[in-house]
């Protein structure tokens, strides 16, 4: 080929240029192509270094509680603060305030002896939601605090200094939660490192036993079952006997619900108890009778004649999450004097806490 140069014009020159830049670019390209494209390393190591799917975290127990109270909260308290905010104390938002109260089950006269004190309070104020706060948990806590201050709350988590054999009766009428919170404390217990022995006794139904088996197999505690013919106070006899000789620290009994209505039923938990106390005289530590907080009034008419049978010396709320009526907690302390001892706002085993006021009030007003 013969390239006259000195025949060709400028744009042949301008041509020639194009192509050789086009030509150029081209090459590059490929070659930085080439590089970038990723090794067997390169992508071994990508995979290495790709950020994990972390599990998302699990709740604290101030989040969960909070989460469970939030229909109590929103449905009467912020109700109850929207309406001390907004209009001055008259005879209409009085009525107001109660309908609210009366709903969420608080007893007529701590409803009258709050008002009271927000009409006091309220005298000179704009009222804000800081007063609303103060005001009511000043009030709740002046009912709770003298009954809750008895609670050695120490009992209900193992301590491993704390030698002593405990022993829970835990009661109730039918479906309140028993099993469901004996599960749950048994598992906490034993990730605590405790021994525990749990006994089934409500004899009644096969299925109450297998219930609570699933539980204590998947918490790695022992369960005693009634043998043939054994009553329920032969159960509670039996497993506390098992418990000594482990040596455990604790011994939950699961007991059949009942109405506490019937005399015969109630008179057999009596039986029960007594029972225990000739293995030790000090047993049962502690009989919980355990609470549906959408009960509702019934639960303190409830909460009387188990106590009048039993002497209870705890409570324990359950399914506070489904319920708004956190009124009728406050009311049974104050009128029994009996303290909450656990509170369950779930079906999660960590949804089961030891009862403290300061976190309770603080979510259910904050
Ligand atoms: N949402 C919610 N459900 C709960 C809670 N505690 C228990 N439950 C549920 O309530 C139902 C009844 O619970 P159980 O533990 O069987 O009640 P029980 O008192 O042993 O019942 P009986 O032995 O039949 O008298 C079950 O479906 C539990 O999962 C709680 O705190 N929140
Ligand atoms: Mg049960």
């Amino acid at each position: 080929m013969n390239l006259d140069f000195s025949a060709m014009n400028n744009g042949d020159f301008a041509g020639i240029a194009s192509l050789l830049f086009l030509f150029f670019t081209g090459l590059t390209f490929l070659f930085s192509s080439e590089k970038k494209r990723p090794t067997l390393s390169d992508e071994i190591s990508a995979v290495k270094e790709k950020p994990k799917v972390e599990k998302a975290p699990s709740l604290s127990w101030a989040e969960r509680l909070s989460r469970g109270l939030s229909k109590s909260r929103s449905e009467v308290w912020g109700k109850v603060a929207n309406i001390l905010m907004s209009k001055s104390l008259d005879e209409e938002s009085v009525e107001e305030i109660e309908e609210l109260l009366y709903t969420a089950d608080m007893s007529p006269n701590l409803v009258e002896e709050l008002i009271e004190k927000y009409k006091k309070e309220a005298k000179d104020d704009v009222i804000d939601d800081e007063h609303f706060k103060t005001w009511t948990a000043s009030f709740l806590k002046e009912k709770l605090d003298p009954v809750q201050r008895e609670v050695h709350s120490e009992v209900f988590k193992y301590n491993p200094n704390d030698k002593k054999l405990k022993v829970f009766m835990i009661v109730g009428v039918n479906g309140a939660g028993k099993t469901t919170t004996i599960g749950k404390l048994a598992t906490k217990l034993k990730n605590q490192g405790a021994k525990v022995v749990v006994g089934a006794c409500d004899t009644f139904r096969a299925a109450a036993v297998e219930q609570l088996e699933t539980w204590c197999k998947r918490a790695g505690v022992e369960m005693i079952k009634a043998k043939e013919g054994n009553d329920p106070s032969g159960v509670a006899y039996d497993t506390l006997a098992k418990a000594q000789s482990l040596e455990a620290d604790y011994c939950l009994l699961d007991t059949a619900g009942r109405l506490h209505t019937k005399q015969n039923l109630m008179d057999e938990l009596s039986k029960t108890k007594r029972v225990l106390s000739k293995l030790d005289s000090t047993a049962p530590q502690q009989v919980l009778l355990v609470v549906d907080s959408i009960t509702g009034q019934n639960a303190i008419a409830q909460a009387e004649q188990f106590n009048k049978a039993l002497s209870l010396t705890g409570l324990i709320f359950t399914k506070c999450d489904g319920s708004s009526k956190a009124g009728n907690a406050i009311s049974i302390v104050d009128k029994l004097k009996v303290p909450i001892t656990y509170i369950g706002v779930g079906e999660d085993v960590e949804d089961l806490e030891v009862f403290n006021t300061n976190e309770y009030l603080d979510a259910l007003l904050s």
